[in-house]
């Protein structure tokens, strides 16, 4: 072969190579398959905030399974068992007495609800729709868009290809299919609508269908949610027809269905609503409008809120189906399919917390089952509060306003709680509650004997205004807190030991501990406890002096938060869990409470409580790594602000490992949804929190650039993170180092920077000690106790470097690396 004819060779050869790899590359963030759903894990989740369904994209018989946000069992209600007054004494005298197997029993006897232990959500049913020869089909294909929010299916039959786009629309409330085919007069088909409810009244309407039937009864509780769901279609061409629940579309060219849900339910406290005028009213507004027109409403809302903030770890160079890269993500490292599950962590919750309707719930809006796990409820010593993690870093701040409403809801439900069960004013929430905002301690005493759930979500509230500086919001949730804090201030007692301060009965959530010889959870002066109550009694003291109110209040617990158990260290160098010094190393609970004050709490920094973070570090490495879904997540947040990517990311991968439908492990089913196993939504939160948490960090005064990135990410762009301070940031980084930062200031003020290379940027300065912005949470937190024998196994920080940022409100700065060559 000549020179010139070897050279031609090569360059046709690389020619050939490289097209085929940007054909396998792509930025399309979507979640794709060639095989229909078998089983509920494998259907896509659509959902606007008050609808849900789940797209299974069978040819022959399509199955959409869909949910209303306010179906839920029973009817109005509260829970609190009265007799818990006169025996919480007696638990208290046990717990001091150190009988705690004895302590517990009584408090399921005395303590837990004697009425209920809260009510499920509940599906509203399926949508089925048979389309007569589809069972045999070829080239098959389905996603889900995370740019869009709607499902596609794809397929042949006898040359013919079928399409299926299907979106819950955010601006018409209504789920819309559009149904096309590549030749005319293709589509026919029956629709009908299905439900486990017991009872349900189907029927046809004119050109619609309805299903009409009302929530099931639970644990006494008369179930009176009354639904409605009505559907009906716009056709091309071909004859519409229903009769007797079925609604037949023959030989059109093309076929649009509606469907409408809705219920009775107007809030926790009042079900006087209509549900067939609100099914009506939706669905004749919807028709109004044409497919296209609606279709652009719903994404121009959705990207609304997608688009303030992504993710680019690289293109994505697999040509798998999503079950099949997260099968492969332990050996591929396919950091495309991170970014994918960061946004689509995003996804979820703007589809499953709208403003103006419910929080998500355990399984977000999503489920197929009467009795879900756990009554898919929202469960306050972890989960409900991981959900809305991801909220304020990740610019979804609109989407946190169920979760306040739920707040005030269960501040005002809690009063009574707090009354009947304590003698106290203030209100509590333990560890459980449902859509009627029930307060009462609910299952055993193991689970449910903690009280702390006012305290965390108070701590949701001051974080809005850590990020946002909104004191006329601060201001209106104020009382919430305040009366949170007065519970704690009127509950908790003296121990005997040392004479501190603490709450008793109480426990450190669902773990057993050695004073019981593992038989009890129940204590008192839990390190969970201590550290969100002290975070609460905090808040209340910086808002007081913000909003220059309420000082004696404010001065009185200055001297309470004194008389607080403090922190320890116990005796193998580990942060106690307990008051006493019980915990076992070999211990790999899910739960890892006592870290709370490292995160989200905030009360443990590398910098400020060296001796606490280096303790918290050796309590996580005993813990081990893999466990449930929630727990990994709240690990990869743990990691990130012990400052180690490598191992929260070493968490992402036992995160990501594929749960095919099994129940014996916590990872990821092939829908991308969290497996604790079975699917809870909180570890999809709590991941995309953790990934935002390695990628930046603002608290302890600074915005921390990079401070646990995994070596395996090594070029990449986060844009649109929002740091405490209201700084909405973009970091741009190669070589694992920032490459370039550009801050947008929302409230002004002076903007704190930590960097592990020195930067340069009109406007930057050398750090002074001006951290006197209130918006830098720096918690107050108490010296540790530090046990003799402890050894302290300390790492080495890496050197950083502080800076000042003077910013305006409302302008952009631009800051870049000094290292980086071409600088
Ligand atoms: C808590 C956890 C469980 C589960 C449940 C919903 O009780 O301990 O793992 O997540 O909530």
């Amino acid at each position: 072969m000549t020179y010139k004819i070897k050279r031609f060779c090569l360059f046709i050869f690389s020619f050939i190579c490289s097209t085929a790899s940007l054909l396998a590359q792509s930025n399309d963030y979507k979640l794709w398959y060639n095989k229909p759903a078998q089983v509920w894990t494998e259907a896509l989740p659509l959902g606007n905030g008050r609808l849900g369904a789940m797209v299974f994209g069978n040819p022959a018989t399509e199955q959409i399974q869909l949910n209303e946000a306010t179906i839920w069992a029973g009817s109005p209600n509260n829970n609190p068992n009265p007799e818990a007054l006169t025996n919480i004494p007696k638990i208290r005298e046990l717990i001091f007495a150190g009988k705690y197997v004895d302590a517990q029993a009584l408090a399921t006897q005395k303590v837990m609800s004697a009425t209920n232990q809260g009510m499920p959500y509940q599906p509203f049913g399926d949508l089925r729709i048979s389309f007569p020869g589809h069972t045999r089909y070829n080239d098959y294909y389905r996603d889900l868009n995370l740019d869009s929010a709607c499902t596609s299916v794809r397929y042949k039959v006898d040359g013919v290809t079928y399409r299926r786009e299907t979106f819950t629309s955010f601006t018409d409330q209504v789920l819309i299919i559009r149904l096309t085919a590549s030749k005319k007069a293709k589509i026919t088909f029956n629709a009908v609508l299905t439900s486990p409810h017991q009872d349900v009244l189907i029927a046809s309407d004119g050109n619609c269908i309805t299903l009409d039937g009302v929530s099931a009864n639970h644990e006494g509780q008369k179930g009176k949610v009354k639904f409605q769901g009505r559907v009906t279609a716009k056709t091309q061409g071909g004859t519409l027809t229903s009769k007797d629940g079925v609604l037949t579309v023959e030989n059109a060219n093309e076929a649009i269905l509606y469907v409408s849900i809705a219920t009775n339910f107007n809030n926790y406290k009042d079900i006087t609503g209509d549900a067939q005028e609100r099914t009506k009213a939706y669905l004749s507004k919807a028709l109004q409008h044409s497919y296209s027109e609606t279709k652009k409403a719903h994404i121009t809302y959705f990207k609304s809120f997608m688009d303030k903030s992504s993710l680019d770890l690289g293109l994505n160079l697999s040509k798998e189906t999503t079950d099949k890269r997260v099968e492969n993500f332990a050996q591929t490292n396919d950091a495309n399919l991170v970014a994918t599950y960061y946004k689509y962590g995003r996804y979820l919750l703007i589809c499953a917390s709208q403003p103006g309707g419910q929080p998500a719930n355990l399984q977000g809006i999503w489920n197929d089952k009467m009795l879900p796990s756990w009554d898919s409820k929202y469960t306050t010593n972890i989960n409900l509060e991981m959900n809305y993690w991801p909220a304020e870093v990740t610019n979804l701040t609109e989407l946190n306003e169920p979760l306040f409403k739920l707040t005030k809801e269960v501040s005002e439900t809690g009063t009574e709680s707090a009354k009947v069960m304590y003698g106290a004013d203030g209100w509590v929430l333990h560890h459980n509650t449902d859509i009627w905002r029930v307060t009462g301690s609910i299952d055993k005493s193991p689970s449910g004997m903690w009280l702390a759930g006012g305290a965390w979500l108070s701590r949701h509230l001051w974080e809005h205004f850590l990020y946002t500086g909104d004191t006329t919001f601060l201001r209106s949730v104020y009382p919430i807190m305040k009366n949170a804090a007065l519970f704690f201030d009127q509950v908790m007692v003296k121990e005997p030991t040392n004479n501190w301060l603490v709450l008793c009965p109480s426990s450190s959530p669902e773990n057993t501990h050695a004073g019981s010889e593992g038989k009890a959870t129940i204590a008192g002066g839990v390190t969970m406890d201590n550290e969100l109550i002290t975070s609460l009694w905090n808040i209340i003291i910086a808002s007081s002096k913000t909003l220059n109110t309420d000082a004696d209040f404010a001065n009185h617990l200055q001297v309470r938060l004194k008389e607080m158990a403090p922190f320890q260290i116990g005796k193998w160098g580990q942060l106690q869990e307990w008051m006493y010094d019980w915990d076992d190393p070999a211990d790999i609970h899910r739960h890892v409470s006592h870290l709370w004050g490292l995160f989200p709490g905030g009360q443990i920094s590398p910098y400020r409580t060296p001796e606490l973070f280096d303790a918290a570090r050796t309590s996580l490495i005993h813990r081990g790594d893999p466990s449930t879904g929630w727990s990994m997540a709240w690990k990869v947040c743990y990691w990130a602000r012990l400052l180690d990517g490598d191992h929260a990311y070493k968490l992402i991968t036992d995160q990501l490992s594929l749960v095919r439908n099994e129940l014996k492990k916590g990872g990821t089913y092939p829908n991308l949804f969290d497996a604790h196993p079975p699917f809870q939504i909180d570890g999809n939160f709590g991941c995309t929190a953790g990934i935002a948490e390695m990628l930046m960090q603002s608290y302890d005064g600074f915005i921390y650039l990079l401070p646990a990135l995994p070596g395996v990410w090594k070029n990449g762009e986060v844009k649109g993170l929002v740091a405490r301070g209201g700084f909405e940031t973009t970091i741009k980084w190669s070589n694992n180092q920032v490459e370039k930062v550009v801050i947008t200031s929302r409230i002004g003020g002076n903007c704190r920077l930590r960097s592990l290379t020195p930067l340069t940027g009109t406007g930057l300065t050398e750090a002074t000690g001006d951290n006197s912005n209130p918006l830098y949470d720096i918690p107050t937190t108490s010296k540790p106790i530090i046990n003799e024998k402890a050894k302290l196994n300390s790492v080495e920080l890496k050197k950083t470097y502080l800076y000042d940022l003077k910013t305006e409100k409302g302008k952009v700065y631009e800051i870049k690396s000094l290292t980086l060559k071409g600088n």
